[in-house]
């Protein structure tokens, strides 16, 4: 048993040395091309919908360390096999290290835009993890009663280091090249009115009116950051228009800039979720953009493609249909953080993000949804999805335990390319919708924040809010999943006060 146990932490061992390796080799190229990250990304794209529409749905922070940790686990437990097999024979085992660093090439190769150099980081796990096996193997085989422990101890050490060391080294080498990079931006021609003052210090537990790009939400199918840089950076037009147009990131800059604050939004946002973030763009009209290039007849859908081949559709009557669409370059009076898009990303009012919000941006093609399908598309996601206008209580909590009297209920609710909101109404135990008091206006793509005085008596609550549009409609109580065009539904918490 003992020696078992050995022999499979032998294939652990030697697999983590490839492994570290790898990683970081793959953080000084593309670390997209770290061999655990490559079949991590292949599963994201793998997973059926809606049958796993977790998956597809929130990438949030937590499902992208969950996903990453099972193909660690499971990579590790095959690692664990081939170390036993090893035990008998050593070619085997090492054909079944290669054969596990060979399902990450393939996950590698069939990203959009693979080249043959994507494939170092898992050719060079194979090798090291074949070489430390065979190493490990070798040392143990020598071990007799009499001795020769030196030597097994001296390759366990050896090649732990290496798995250390690559590990260590690359998660370094990552962090230090994901510091944003620097770049002047010019002042918008159009620039946007100074936002009020909202409410955060007057209601406690209210979302804040401007979320800090460090808070705002992500959501996108990578499981790396993209680094890249605005002086490499280009946008090229194409498909069915005049002229093709290719743009340098200077050129962008030389346009008239606008400034708009826009509420974004998720279409896997439940009701009451928490993928939204208001933030002040920085871009030029996408409308300039299209006329630069002068678009044809044909085209219905603008299909927009990141610069690893990830794919966006939008409809094309929505994005120039007088709205603000944008290609942006800044973020609350910043360079686009990395993780949202540096350095050009797409922001289109009213529409959820997976048809709109295109980051790391790099073709805009004028299409038709019968020539080309996006990547949400192919997944049976809706073409045409309108943010669904929604009030959310972000005060007092689910569940929370209160005092009887004065209690104020408080949230945020969003009506972007519908008039904005005109009022928030509050429900106490289905009872009658009484109006809040809403906070600053910050535009129509702008939420909203808003807040109840409740003057609650004791026993158990359900407090409810919906919206009302500034064109006059009520937030639909029909509730729907995310899957495929965004969640509809009131928000609703039940309070315990005495
Ligand atoms: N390149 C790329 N852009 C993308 C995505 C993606 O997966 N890849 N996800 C989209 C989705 S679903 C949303 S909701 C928004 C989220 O933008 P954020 O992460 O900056 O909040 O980005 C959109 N842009
Ligand atoms: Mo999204």
């Amino acid at each position: 048993m003992r020696t078992r146990l050995l022999w499979a932490a032998y294939g652990l061992l030697a697999t983590l040395a490839g492994i570290g390796l790898a990683h970081l080799l793959a953080s000084v190229t593309d670390p997209a091309n770290s061999p655990v990250l490559a079949v991590g990304s292949a599963v994201i794209d793998l997973t059926p919908t809606p049958a796993k529409e977790w998956a597809i749905r929130h990438f949030g922070s937590n499902d992208k360390r969950v996903l990453v940790g099972s193909v660690m686990a499971g990579v590790l437990i095959l690692a664990g096999v081939a170390g036993l097999i090893a035990r008998r024979r050593t070619r085997y085992g090492a054909a079944l290290l290669v054969v596990l660093v060979g399902i990450a090439g393939v996950a590698v190769m069939t990203r959009p835009e693979a080249s043959l150099t994507d494939l170092f980081p898992s050719l060079l796990a194979a090798v090291v993890a074949v070489l430390a096996l065979v190493l490990l193997a070798r040392e143990q085989s020598g071990v007799t009663e009499a001795g020769g422990r030196r030597g097994v101890l001296l390759a366990i050490g050896a090649v732990a280091a290496v798995a250390a060391v690559g590990g260590i080294a690359g998660q370094v080498v990552s962090k230090l090249r994901l510091r944003p990079e620097d770049v002047n931006l010019p002042k918008a021609a159009d620039a946007a009115r100074a936002l009020p003052t909202g409410l955060d210090k007057q209601v406690p537990g209210i979302t804040p009116f401007r979320t800090d790009n460090s808070d705002f939400y992500r959501v996108d199918t990578r499981l790396d950051t993209p680094i890249l840089s605005a002086g490499d950076w280009t946008l090229t037009i194409d498909g069915d228009v005049e002229k093709e147009v290719v743009l340098t990131f200077d050129d962008l800059l030389a346009m008239p800039l606008i400034e708009r604050d826009i509420t974004l939004t998720c279409v896997s946002n439940s009701v009451g979720g928490p993928y939204i973030g208001a933030a002040r763009w920085l871009g030029v009209r996408l409308t300039d953009l299209l006329d630069k290039a002068g678009v044809g007849d044909r085209a219905d859908q603008i299909l927009s493609t990141d610069f690893d081949g990830m794919t966006i559709s939008t409809p094309l009557d929505l994005a120039t249909d007088g709205r603000d669409a944008m290609v942006c370059v800044g973020m609350n009076g910043e360079p686009l953080p990395r993780e949202h898009g540096f350095p050009v990303r797409m922001v289109i009012p009213g529409l959820y993000g997976f048809i709109s919000a295109t980051k790391w941006v790099t073709r805009l093609t004028l299409t038709t949804y019968a020539d080309r399908e996006a990547y949400w598309t192919k997944r049976d996601w809706a073409t045409d999805a309108p943010i669904k206008p929604s009030a959310r209580i972000d005060t007092p909590k689910a569940l929370a335990q209160l005092d009887a009297g004065d209690i104020v209920v408080g949230g945020v609710a969003w009506a972007q390319e519908r008039g904005g909101i005109a009022k928030v109404q509050v429900s106490i135990d289905g009872g009658a919708w009484q109006d809040a008091n809403l906070g600053p206006d910050g535009g129509n793509d702008y939420w909203r924040q808003w807040f109840y005085r409740w003057s609650a008596d004791a026993g158990s609550h359900r407090v409810s809010a919906r919206a009302v549009t500034g064109d006059g409609e009520v937030q639909t109580a029909d509730r729907a999943e995310p899957f495929p065009n965004g969640a509809s539904g009131l928000h609703e918490l039940i309070v315990t006060v005495s």
